[in-house]
């Protein structure tokens, strides 16, 4: 199967598995660690462990080795994946996807960048400039996106706070001619606040090291991102300053070679910068209780960079508009306590508009330009998914509710697109196989998002009747739908179990781990000016569109042929050549990596079409080598497999062979590994001969 590693890397592919247990599986994952193999199959899906040290696996000639080669015909790599996916879409003109997953710090957004890197080196032979210009969006973008939407965190130094999910167009040619990026619940609470050890999103702190001084002067800042409230938590966590600069740099080249103009580079500076001041504001409350200001001078430097009315940031700050009855609208001063969280709200709010302009931004630089489908033919798709991975922290809030119930819906496609895509290829080649027992997260799912009584609908109807509803009547109507529910407790049901407050705290036993939560409601608040809905005539709460989008996304991935990357984190302390079994068995249990090896083995090991099986094993066989005279490859491959006495094992398809075991594999390759010395001494012999 491999020409560039030997039986002392493991098995490059875990269905090669003697037996399918936790042991046999850790015990192949950390051997091939060992040995600098980070990436293993199991069939077409790759399994990758963070090395957390640059090995010499990428660059230009890694890329030429896959490059249009099989994906079991080179180590497994995440190249061979890039190079599945696009051959899958050039050959049969079917659009694809690469699902990336994996805990935070397992190495997702690392896998997707090698993917993007694969994908512009293979493309374009002929260099249309059109096609060029894309491929550089398409790389610079991450640069961009990383900037604004990644922070350190206690997990991962470069943590994306936010899905993404990005399209890439292809024409005829096979050339990318755009793109489009779709980003999932960004963590806007960074904005304000962050864990001990943490950073505020990057962008921050590279505007503060990284702005000439004049910029800075005209920005009203001082380099110091201890002066900040908003950065002042992460300030001593800062990268070093030539390194802040040297990113800063690169962003803002990134930006240009994108299209963004000075003055948008500028602007976004200006926000920033903005966002910074406003963090600053403190509000005081005078004698004849009058809220205002404690420094007039902020304000003015929100007004000037947002070119707003000093007036209107004031009045923001310090009162809202209410409905008087009637027609009336009034003003009604804040309290200092509402007047912060306006404050805040603002500043998240700002920041979310800030991020969503870049990324609709670089969105239409990236759309596919001048291009008429009858006249070019239809553009074919893959979709890169690089998204949040399973979460539980300490304290749990709606931001890890959402991510989790994500997690739960991929894991429901994976199960059932690998399942449904081996079934449809059985279908196809007309051979029967028996269903595999699996555990189906379908009813984690459902209790997430089932109408009128999921947790989600609760929360919603929550929301709609806020004000008379409390947190407990909340938590009290959870507990009778759910009472019976295999996948949710509370304190209330399980009266004995201390590590939950009653009357707070909900617990989701999620597939990968239990995760509890508090019914914090506020979080659930509908923001921004969403669209008020035609049946209920009220705006939708962030919950309902993130499961719309969900829905959205999950529909989306099943409509392609999807390719799988399932990212493994090898420790907990980010260090190079340390692979903790512990943490990394329960991540290979919850991404229910040895049932997709059952799946896999149980109805068969490996397929393979007759003509590459004969190129492989055909000198194991008198009657195929050099040559077969037997009408059919298929024949031929029988009397291959005859003569060995294997043709139990195996099934016949249309045009492909099914190998049910494993061990008739590794039968085949014993033999031909020991047949291999002598063909090249016979092969040498008959050169030297002609010479
Ligand atoms: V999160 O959910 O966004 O917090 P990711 O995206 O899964 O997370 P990321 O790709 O950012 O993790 O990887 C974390 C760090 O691991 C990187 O910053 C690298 O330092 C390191 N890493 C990941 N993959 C590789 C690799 N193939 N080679 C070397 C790697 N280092
Ligand atoms: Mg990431």
């Amino acid at each position: 199967m491999e020409d560039e590693e030997g039986p002392q890397c493991g098995k490059p592919d875990f269905v090669l598995l003697d037996q399918v247990t936790m042991e046999d599986f850790m015990e192949n994952l950390k051997l091939r660690f060992e040995k600098g193999r980070i990436y293993t199959y199991i069939g077409e899906v790759l399994v990758s462990v963070n090395p957390y040290q640059q090995l010499p696996l990428y660059g230009p000639e890694a890329i030429a080795r896959y490059q249009g080669r099989e994906l079991y015909e080179r180590p497994p790599h995440l190249y061979a994946v890039a190079n599945a996916a696009y051959r899958a879409m050039k050959r049969r003109s079917r659009d694809t996807c690469i699902v990336i997953s994996g805990e935070s710090g397992a190495g997702k957004t690392e896998a997707s960048k090698h993917i993007m890197q694969y994908i512009a080196a293979v493309t374009n032979p002929s260099q249309r400039a059109e096609v060029e210009r894309v491929k550089d969006v398409l790389l610079k973008s991450t640069c961009v996106l990383e900037a604004f939407g990644n922070a350190r965190t206690n997990r991962n130094h470069n943590s994306s706070r936010f899905g993404k999910y990005m399209d890439i167009n292809f024409d005829f040619k096979g050339d990318p001619v755009g793109g489009h990026i779709h980003s999932y619940l960004l963590e806007k609470s960074r904005v304000l606040k962050q864990h001990v050890g943490e950073r505020n999103f990057h962008a921050f702190y590279q505007v503060l090291r990284g702005c000439e001084d004049s910029e800075l002067r005209e920005l009203h800042l001082e380099r110091n991102p201890a002066l900040y409230n908003f950065t002042r938590q992460g300030a001593g966590l800062s990268a070093s300053d030539s390194e802040e600069r040297s990113h800063h740099q690169a962003v803002v080249e990134a930006m240009q070679v994108i299209g963004f103009s000075a003055e948008e580079v500028g602007s976004v500076h200006r926000i920033l910068a903005a966002i910074l001041h406003l963090g600053n504001i403190e509000f005081v409350e005078t004698e004849e209780g009058h809220l205002s200001v404690a420094e007039d001078r902020l304000v003015g430097h929100v007004a000037e960079l947002t070119a707003t009315p000093q007036e209107l940031v004031l009045r923001c700050l310090l009162a809202r508009t209410v409905a008087s009855g009637g027609r009336e609208v009034i003003q009604k001063g804040h309290t200092a306590a509402e007047a912060s969280y306006a404050r805040d709200a603002c500043a998240k709010a700002v920041y979310q508009r800030l991020f969503e302009w870049v990324v609709n931004r670089i969105n239409s630089v990236m759309e596919a330009r001048g291009r008429d489908p009858r006249r070019d033919g239809k553009d074919t798709v893959i979709g890169v998914l690089d998204i949040y991975g399973f979460e539980v922290f300490p304290v749990n809030s709606f931001e890890q509710f959402c991510i989790n119930y994500c997690n739960e819906k991929l894991q429901q496609l994976f199960i059932q697109l690998i399942l449904k895509q081996e079934q449809e290829e059985y279908e196809r080649e007309g051979i029967t196989w028996q269903t595999v027992e699996y555990f189906n997260n379908a009813t984690i799912v459902d209790l997430v998002e089932r109408p009128h009584r999921g947790i989600l609908a609760v929360l919603d109807e929550a929301c709609s009747t806020a004000g008379t509803i409390t947190d407990r009547v909340f938590l009290q109507t959870l507990d009778t739908h759910h009472r019976h529910h295999p996948h949710y407790t509370s304190r209330q049901l399980c009266p004995t179990d201390k590590t939950m407050e009653f009357g707070r705290d909900f617990r989701i036993k999620h597939y990968a781990g239990d995760v509890t939560m508090d019914p914090t409601l506020r979080a659930m608040w509908p923001d921004g000016q969403q669209d008020i809905t035609e049946v209920t005539k009220r705006p939708l709460t962030a919950g309902t569109l993130f499961k719309n989008s969900m829905v959205a996304l999950v529909g989306n991935l099943a409509s392609k042929e999807p390719f799988y990357v399932r990212c493994i984190k090898p420790n907990e302390d980010k260090v190079a050549a340390r692979l903790d079994e512990g943490h990394c068995r329960h991540q290979v249990a919850y991404l229910g990596l040895l049932e997709n090896v059952r799946v896999r083995r149980a109805g068969f090991a490996s397929r393979q079409p007759y003509p590459r099986f004969l190129l492989r094993y055909k000198m194991t066989c008198e009657y195929t080598w050099p040559n077969h005279l037997l009408g059919s490859d298929r024949a031929a491959v029988s009397a291959l497999l005859e003569q060995h006495g294997l043709q139990g094992d195996v099934a016949f398809g249309h045009s492909k062979l099914f190998i049910r075991s494993p061990r008739t594999l590794v039968t085949l390759e014993q033999s031909r590994a020991r047949l291999i010395p002598i063909i090249v001494l016979l092969l040498q012999k008959a050169w030297r001969g002609t010479l």
